[in-house]
């Protein structure tokens, strides 16, 4: 029997990779450490909360006494650690949390797994610690080429040098320590639960309050959209198979740019529902915005690392994924209303208020 922590499980990506776990590794036990921030929503899980193999705890993962008694309680052998502050324009308005989280509560949580694991660097223990990162840690493409797990870091906001910061500490306590360590830096991930601050759940909610879609610059930018149980499938085949040491590359090979990703949610939308009561169809809700700071012109992910060493490859296209998504919005308002609280509101107002 596996004792997984996984954190940040209340999350968009811990949520889908929480339940897919349960369900496909039915002799594992899956406790979950969330600080439940405003990204995290324990209903996002309320279908799997019973399960006796499953435990959810509120907590934070810089707290240092509260991580080493639930290695010690729940004789943790797996760690997928998630949990991180994830969105690139709050990074920009404030750092700090991602700074601690992100870097400090990476340190923490590979310190304590040393300490519970007790590894050395000449005998390697059959523990692993799996630390899931993004492809944002490369910087920015030009027209053509893809990151691979030999392109340098080059990170360019506050978030992707957060998460380049934590894959150096995770990468050096496999060297230094021999902490069973394996780093995953994944494309953009889209799908169910997804809190609607980010590209694709922000314009299908908008899109369906008939609000402005915004869009950044010119709408130019390409991002590499991968449908979120694929991740979580590359997740666990890494977990089963992946080599201690190493860094898989995970990517969607589906590059999109933002502006005919947001035509797209419009198309999708007035088939599904109607144009809006104006008649007008939901395309006349675009507006091109002032620009995000830095804004990273293209990523795009070589995942053949992945694909020949474990035969992982995306099985949901994008035109599957993001009808799907929309579907899923559309049937689930109750679940983006209570999300879009009074905080969300004055976030958006100070986001987009002067754009
Ligand atoms: P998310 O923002 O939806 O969820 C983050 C979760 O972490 C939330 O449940 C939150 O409550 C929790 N959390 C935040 N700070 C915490 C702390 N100090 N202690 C404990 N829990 C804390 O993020 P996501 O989009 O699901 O991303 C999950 C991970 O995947 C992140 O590490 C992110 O960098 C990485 N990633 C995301 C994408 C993407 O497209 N969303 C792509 C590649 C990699
Ligand atoms: O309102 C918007 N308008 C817009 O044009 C928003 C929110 C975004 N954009 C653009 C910016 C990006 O080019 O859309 C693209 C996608 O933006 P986000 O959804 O904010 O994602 P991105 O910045 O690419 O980062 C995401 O992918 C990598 C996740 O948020 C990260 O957690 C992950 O590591």
């Amino acid at each position: 029997m596996k004792h997984i922590l996984v954190t940040g499980g209340c999350g968009f990506i811990g949520s889908n990779f929480v339940r897919m776990a349960l369900g496909q590794l039915p002799s594992s036990r899956i406790v979950n450490l969330d600080k439940l921030t405003y990204a995290g929503n324990p209903e996002n899980l309320r279908d799997i909360e019973d399960d006796p193999r499953y435990r959810l705890v509120k907590g934070d993962i810089c707290d240092r006494s509260l991580m080493e008694s639930l290695f010690d309680e729940e004789k943790i052998d797996t760690v997928v650690h998630f949990a991180a502050e994830s969105h690139v324009d709050r990074s920009i308005t404030g750092p700090d949390e991602f700074i601690r989280t992100n870097i400090f509560g990476t340190f923490t949580l590979l310190d304590v797994a040393r300490s519970a694991w007790g590894c050395m660097p000449s005998s390697p223990c059959p523990q692993r610690f799996l630390h899931v990162s993004t492809d944002e840690v490369y910087g920015s493409l030009g027209e053509s080429g893809a990151f691979s797990e030999t392109t340098p870091y080059d990170p360019r906001s506050p978030y992707s040098a957060s998460k380049a910061s934590s894959d150096h500490l995770a990468s050096a306590y496999f060297h230094t320590y021999g902490l069973p360590v394996i780093i995953t830096n994944c494309s953009n991930n889209y799908g169910p639960y997804q809190f609607p601050e980010k590209l694709i759940p922000l314009i299908i909610n908008n899109a369906l309050k008939g609000m402005e879609l915004p869009v950044y610059g010119d709408g130019g930018n390409v991002r590499d959209w991968l449908f979120v149980e694929d991740h979580c499938r590359a997740i666990l085949a890494v977990l089963a198979r992946g080599r201690v040491g190493e860094t898989y590359n995970i990517g969607g090979s589906s590059e999109k740019r933002n502006i005919e990703v947001v035509e797209t949610i419009c198309d999708i939308l007035d088939e599904a529902v109607g144009r809006l009561p104006s008649g007008m169809p939901r395309r006349s809700l675009i507006r091109f915005v002032k620009d995000r700071a830095g804004h990273d012109r293209r990523y795009a992910i070589d995942a053949s690392k992945i694909k020949a060493e474990m035969g992982w490859a995306p099985v949901v296209t994008f035109e599957q994924g993001i009808r799907c998504t929309v579907d899923w919005y559309i049937m689930n308002r109750t679940w983006s209303d209570a999300v879009m609280d009074g905080s969300y509101r004055k976030y958006y107002e100070e986001m987009y208020g002067g754009r």
